[in-house]
């Protein structure tokens, strides 16, 4: 019998769901009843209004000694085919040459690259700030700001008051993967396992800033593990409060040694979503990354529990390396097309949610467009053609 009923009665009497609940809702059949249900609560949390932003991805090195076996980015050493770290000429360039006046975010995920010294992420930083001081930097993962604090003798909180004393803003959510110890360990056992992780977290909120936190789902974790990680996600929020989002990220199977694995299913993604909405009831965000759920099943999503899309992007390649074939970027008018066909009113924001524009919802639905008029949009809707990253 579904379990729906009884959840629904706990969260209509306002209830915390346990980890009974969460896995009842990953075991449930009915996905649309399931979806309407998380989509019930975005609705209270948010009405329609469905948030995204401009930003751009930055990778400056993807160097890394840290051997993840779903990873198809990271080059062991400098000097292996592929490996690449900018210098910091090219990449304060990078961000002083992107193209549009109105974005607000960069974003950069980076390998655990063995030879640069600390001061090199602090001029780094102090660079972007110098050449666009508005742009707010999203850098690091909780799993780099440890490899910091060992590597160069420090606590969590002195590498993250030194990075923000350079310039950075707050943080991304990446390297949370399966917090659990049993999947982490055969995952990835050679970084921050997951209460180093939550620890680094901890101590940014801490220190007043924000941070998003994400599950990498869809390998070979089982539903216990992943309300196990929702669980202790919840529960760091309850201790320190600075997540503002979480983001499922779908597991991709090119180019790493996990590539017999088949990929998530757009069910389980959209079940995914909708147990994240329900079960992390202190967490305002959830966001349906288009990069890594594919672009469809994101604006499905929106249906489903999430209230962001994330943004522009533009120059991501950890999935596009791991075989994602979405386009490299989408323009902003793209994804507020995206938004208003599914209903859904655009609002964009900045890193921290602040409204940047709120825009109206569409005067008819999209949908209801002439085929010619839909296909000539079509062709200038991405900002680059689909393709992986070189
Ligand atoms: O840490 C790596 C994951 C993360 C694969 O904070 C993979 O707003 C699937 O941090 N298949 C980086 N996932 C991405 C990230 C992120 C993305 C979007 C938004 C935000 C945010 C953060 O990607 C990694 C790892 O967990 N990842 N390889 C793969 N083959």
């Amino acid at each position: 019998m579904s379990a729906l009923p009884r959840i629904g009665a706990k969260l209509a009497a306002g209830e915390r769901l346990d980890g009974d609940d969460g896995l009842a809702l990953f075991m449930e059949p009915d996905l649309l009843a399931l979806g309407q249900l998380a989509n019930a609560e975005r609705e209270r949390r948010h009405g329609d209004r469905t948030f995204f932003n401009v930003n751009m991805r930055y990778e400056a090195t993807n160097v890394c000694e840290a051997s993840c076996s779903f990873c198809a980015f990271a080059k062991l050493e400098e000097g292996a085919p592929g490996a690449h770290t900018a210098t910091h000429e090219e990449a304060w360039k990078a961000l002083a040459e992107h193209p549009d006046p109105k974005l607000t975010e960069l974003h950069m995920v980076n390998g655990l690259h063995p030879g640069l010294p600390f001061e090199w992420y602090e001029q780094l930083l102090s660079g972007w700030k110098r050449v666009r001081p508005e742009v707010h930097l999203k850098c690091f993962t909780g799993v780099e700001i440890h490899y910091f604090a060992e590597k160069f003798g420090m606590s969590h909180t002195e590498v993250l008051t030194r990075l923000r004393a350079a310039g950075l803003d707050s943080m991304p959510g990446g390297g949370a993967e399966i917090l659990h110890p049993d999947v982490r360990g055969r995952i990835s056992n050679d970084k921050a396992d997951g209460e180093q992780y939550l620890a680094a977290h901890g101590a940014a909120h801490r220190l007043g800033m924000k941070t998003n936190c994400t599950m990498l789902y869809g390998h070979i974790e089982t539903f216990e593990h992943r309300v196990d990680h929702l669980l202790r996600l919840r529960a760091q929020q309850e201790e320190t409060g600075g997540f503002q989002c979480f983001i499922p990220l779908a597991f991709h199977n090119e180019n790493n040694s996990l590539q017999k694995l088949p990929e998530p299913t757009a069910v389980d993604d959209l079940r995914t979503i909708a147990v994240s909405r329900l079960m992390l009831d202190n967490i305002d965000h959830i966001k349906a990354y288009w990069v890594s759920m594919g672009i469809d099943t994101a604006q499905m999503a929106l249906r489903f529990g999430a209230d962001d899309l994330d943004g522009t992007i533009v120059g991501e390649s950890i999935y596009h390396s791991a075989g994602s074939t979405v386009p490299m970027g989408l323009t902003r008018d793209a994804l507020v097309r995206l938004i208003r066909e599914a209903g859904r009113i655009p609002v964009e924001r900045d890193t921290e949610y602040g409204i940047v524009e709120e825009l109206p919802r569409a005067a008819r639905p999209e949908a209801a467009m002439k085929v010619r008029e839909r296909n000539a949009e079509k062709k200038s809707l991405n900002v680059l053609s689909t393709g992986a990253a070189s």
